[in-house]
């Protein structure tokens, strides 16, 4: 097995991660009394019951349940910026140089927390992990598949200024996965690319829906990368298809089996994926509430699969550095 301080050295890159996904317990609770939230009574009361049951998700629903619960004390542009900075400052410690990272306005928009208030906060604390710890990075926004799609297209047009100028760089699609298939937002995404051309797509696909959903993502919401993707390997035309097209996966191994979308981490297809070539990303999801950052899914993955020499480390992330939306410039400096 190739050692932890190899794994650390690796210039990592990011491609999954929910902004809203990094807030730790320990923050939650502070930041529901500094708010004045009151959280649901059946929701845990202490920092370490909230961890227990954190450990617990039945599925991914389960755990969108208590996400949403901990989106709802977020409240100020500031509250925003201190969860992005927090989450920088962790993954800089563990060799992160680049992340394009999702946010989710409609959690926050429909407790009448304005689209431009939370894009700030997320920005400025992007501009500054720049600045400060020479980390690249990208704003992803996402729509919610379980809510209307209409309600999306609202989204985009609201986001119209947001997307033209270069504040948010792309577009993804989250939540439950079933049953809202990619196609109920087809005009979503031909909206916001008639709005800016220059952005980039992507989409959750594949985690608990079918391989049927990464393909109508590539086909209907002409997506350049797939969010999870890992139902892909049971359609082996779609494989080929992945490999040639090289459209990345954004892998999520320990999000995998706390979701038991897996029982363990080598259950997962990657051997496969490399076999067939198709390029892939390891990432963290919501790291926060699936114990573990980058460099963890790192680790665990190097754990199970411990066979995979230096060579297949340095394909991984040479494929996770090309499978990013920064320019060619940035890409060399990676590379
Ligand atoms: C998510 Cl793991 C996952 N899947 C879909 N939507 C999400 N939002 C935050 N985490
Ligand atoms: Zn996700």
């Amino acid at each position: 097995m190739v050692s932890q301080d190899f794994l650390k050295e690796l210039p990592k890159c990011e491609h999954h991660l929910h902004l809203e996904g990094t807030l730790e317990p320990d923050l939650l609770f502070p930041l529901a009394r500094r708010n004045g939230i009151t959280l649901p009574t059946e929701f845990p009361q202490t920092v370490g019951e909230l961890e227990t049951r954190y450990g617990q998700f039945k599925d991914l629903q389960d755990f969108l349940d208590y996400y949403y619960v901990g989106t709802s004390v977020l409240i100020k542009e500031q509250d925003f910026h201190d969860l992005a900075w927090a989450y920088f400052q962790k993954v800089h410690a563990q060799g992160l140089v680049h992340a394009e990272v999702f946010y989710d306005p409609q959690s926050h928009t429909t407790r009448g927390i304005p689209i431009e208030v939370v894009t700030r906060g997320f920005e400025t604390a992007c501009q500054r992990a720049e600045q400060e710890l020479g980390i690249t990075s990208k704003l992803i926004m996402c729509l919610l598949r379980h809510m209307d799609p209409q309600e999306g297209l609202q989204t985009i047009e609201d986001a119209s200024r947001l997307l033209s100028s270069g504040s948010v760089h792309g577009i993804g699609l989250d939540s439950a996965e079933r049953p809202f298939p990619p196609e109920l937002f087809v005009e979503c995404y031909e909206r916001a690319r008639s709005i800016n051309p220059e952005l980039q797509f992507t989409a959750h696909a594949g985690e608990e829906g079918p391989a049927k959903y990464v393909s109508n993502s590539l086909d209907l919401l002409q997506v350049s990368r797939i969010d999870h993707g890992v139902n892909s390997v049971h359609d082996e035309e779609l494989l080929q298809r992945l490999a040639q097209e090289k459209i990345m996966l954004t892998v999520c191994p320990l999000s995998n089996v706390k979701l038991q979308v897996v029982s363990r981490v080598s259950q997962i297809p990657l051997q496969k994926l490399l076999d067939a070539n198709v390029p892939f990303s390891l990432n963290s999801d919501d790291p926060a509430y699936f114990g573990g950052y980058i460099l963890d899914n790192y680790y665990k993955v190097a754990e199970e699969f411990p066979h995979w020499n230096h060579e297949v480390w340095s394909t991984i992330c040479r494929n996770s550095i090309e499978g990013s939306w920064c320019d060619a410039k940035r890409k060399n400096e990676l590379l």
